[in-house]
C-alpha cells in the first residue's frame, strides 16, 4: 500500500528523488515498520498492581557504604574500566534552538555551552583519576557534523581528542495515520531519529561496544544532553552500581508535583521499570501514600549506569525494546512538491526500557537542587533561565557550606575544572575570598 511511494521510485522524469527514496528506505526494516502498524512491538500499558520502586535515599549518599561505593567508583575510574556516553540525537524542538542542543549557552556568567560544561567535567575527573575517560556522543544524521565541527573548532574543551568518540543513531520513518510513507521536504523519506533506545544498535552497529570491549569498559555512565547540573560519571553511583551486581542503575530526584514531565520508576514483583509520564494514567500520576503525599515520587532524572555486557546484550537482539507511538504534527512534502502539515505517527525506543529485562536494577535519590537543571522549553519550567537560576544557587550553597558568604542577588559560577563538588572545593578553601559582593566565576 505504498503506491506513492512505489511510483516515484520508478518515475524516470526525477532521478534524483528516486535515489533519495531508495537510499533512505535501505536504511528501513520494513517488516518491522508493518508489525508496528499492526500494534506489534509497542510499549503497552503493564496490566496488574504497580508499586513504587525500591529507591535508596539521598541520605545513603552519608552512609559509610557510600564511603567504600566513591572508592570503588574513583578506583574503577582509575583502572579504565568507565566510559561515559552522551545522547545527543534529539530534534530539541521544544526549545526552539536552531542547531545541536550541547551548543545552546547554558551557564550563568560565562555562558558555557552545554558540550563546554559536560566537556570540562570530563576533563576534571581525568585529571583527577589519572586517565582520559572514554566519551561516546550519539548524534543524529541531522547534527553529526555540527556537532563534530564545534568540538573541533573548540579543541575539543582541552580533552585528548582521541578519547573523544561520535557515533550517529539510526532514523526511523514517520507514517500517516493511515500507514502511508510521508515524504520530506528534501524529497527523501520523512524519517525521524529513533529514539535514544537506539543508542544500543547505534553502539554495536558503529563498532563502539566492540571498541569498549576491547579497552576493557566494564560499565557505561549514560547521560542527555540537556542537564548542566549532571555528576558526569558520579564515582558513587558507578561504586554502588557495581558493588551491587546491577545491570542497568538509575538516577531519581523527588518529583515537585504530580504533573512534572518525567518518567516515574516503579515495580512490579522482581522487575523495575519506567512509566513516561506521557504514558501515565491518571490513576498512577495521582496515587497518593496513607499520608497523603505523592506515591510515585521517583522521577527519572535519565541517569544510568549500564553494565556493558548488559549493553551488549540488548544491543545484539533486534527488537529487544519495545516501540512507543507517538502522533505529531509533521511537516512533510505535500502532492505538488509544496510543504504540508500532516498528523504523522513517529515511533521510538527509549533506554530506560531496558530496565525490565535486567535482573539487578538499583535505584538512588539525589537532590534535585545539586543533580537537576534540565534544559527543555523555551520559557518558564525546565528553560535556559530557570537552568541558570538553579546552577547559581548550587553554587551559592557549596561556597555557603565552605564558609563563604555570598551577597544576595550576586550571581557565582564554578567551573567542574576549579571544583567538581561542594567536597572538592572544600579542599580549597584557602583561595576563596570571606564575602562575594559581585558576580563571580571560578575557573
Ligand atoms: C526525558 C525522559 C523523562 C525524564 C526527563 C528528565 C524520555 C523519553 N523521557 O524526557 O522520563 O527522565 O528526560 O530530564 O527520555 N535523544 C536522542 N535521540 C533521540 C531522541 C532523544 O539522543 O532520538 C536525546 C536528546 O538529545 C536528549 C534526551 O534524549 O538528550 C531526552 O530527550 P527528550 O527531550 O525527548 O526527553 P524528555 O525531556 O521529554
Amino acid at each position: 500500500h505504498q503506491d506513492h511511494v512505489a511510483d516515484m521510485i520508478a518515475d524516470p522524469s526525477a532521478p534524483e528523488v528516486s535515489r533519495r527514496i531508495r537510499a533512505d528506505l535501505a536504511q528501513v526494516d520494513l517488516d518491522l515498520v508493518e508489525r508496528l502498524m499492526r500494534g506489534e512491538g509497542l510499549a503497552v500499558q503493564r496490566d496488574g498492581h504497580v508499586e513504587p520502586a525500591d529507591v535508596l535515599p539521598w541520605t545513603y549518599a552519608c552512609s559509610p557504604e557510600a564511603v567504600a561505593c566513591r572508592k570503588e567508583g574513583l578506583e574503577l575510574l582509575e583502572r579504565g574500566k568507565v566510559a561515559a556516553v552522551m545522547v545527543a540525537g534529539g530534534q530539541g524542538s521544544r526549545l526552539g534552538h536552531d542547531g545541536p542542543k550541547g551548543c545552546v549557552r547554558a551557564t550563568p556568567l560565562e555562558r558555557k555551552s552545554l558540550f563546554r560544561v559536560f566537556s570540562e567535567q570530563v576533563l576534571a575527573l581525568s585529571r583527577r583519576t589519572g586517565r582520559d575517560i572514554p566519551w561516546f556522543i550519539m548524534t543524529s544524521r541531522e547534527n553529526d557534523a555540527p556537532t563534530r565541527a564545534f568540538f573541533e573548532s573548540n579543541g575539543f574543551f582541552g580533552l585528548n581528542a582521541s578519547a573523544v568518540h561520535f557515533f550517529v543513531q539510526g532514523m526511523f520513518p514517520s507514517l500517516s495515520l493511515d500507514g502511508k510513507f510521508l515524504l520530506s521536504s528534501e524529497g527523501g523519506v520523512f524519517l525521524n531519529p529513533d529514539g535514544h533506545g537506539g543508542v544500543f544498535r547505534a553502539l554495536r552497529i558503529s563498532g563502539c561496544l566492540d571498541l569498549m570491549r576491547d579497552m576493557g569498559i566494564e560499565e557505561i555512565f549514560t547521560f542527555q544532553v540537556d542537564n548542566p547540573l549532571v555528576k558526569v560519571c558520579d564515582p558513587l553511583f558507578i561504586g554502588l552500581h557495581h558493588r551491587r551486581g546491577a545491570q542497568i542503575s538509575s538516577k531519581v530526584v523527588r518529583k515537585t508535583s504530580f504533573d512534572e514531565k518525567v518518567g516515574v520508576i516503579v515495580k512490579q514483583g522482581a522487575r523495575t521499570f519506567l512509566v513516561e509520564y506521557s504514558d501515565m494514567d491518571d490513576t498512577l500520576r495521582y496515587a497518593t501514600a496513607p499520608d497523603g503525599t505523592m506515591l510515585h515520587w521517583a522521577g527519572s532524572i535519565a541517569v544510568h549506569v549500564i553494565d556493558r555486557v548488559f549493553a551488549e546484550h540488548v544491543a545484539s537482539r533486534d527488537g529487544a525494546l519495545p516501540y512507543h507511538r507517538a502522533v505529531k504534527t509533521i511537516r512533510a512534502m505535500g502532492p505538488d512538491a509544496s510543504i504540508v502539515t500532516v498528523d504523522g505517527v513517529k515511533f521510538e525506543t527509549f533506554i530506560f526500557d531496558a530496565l525490565p529485562l535486567a535482573r539487578t536494577s538499583v535505584t538512588l535519590e539525589v537532590l534535585r537542587a545539586e543533580e537537576f537543571a534540565p534544559i527543555k522549553n523555551a520559557t518558564g519550567n525546565d528553560s535556559l533561565e530557570s537552568s541558570r537560576a538553579l546552577q547559581v544557587a548550587r553554587h551559592v550553597s557549596w561556597l555557603t557550606s565552605a564558609g563563604v558568604r555570598v551577597a544576595d542577588g550576586v550571581a557565582v559560577e564554578i567551573s567542574p575544572l576549579f571544583a567538581y563538588d561542594a567536597d572538592d572545593l572544600m579542599t580549597k578553601r584557602s583561595s576563596l575570598p570571606d564575602v562575594i559582593s559581585r558576580d563571580t566565576y571560578f575557573g
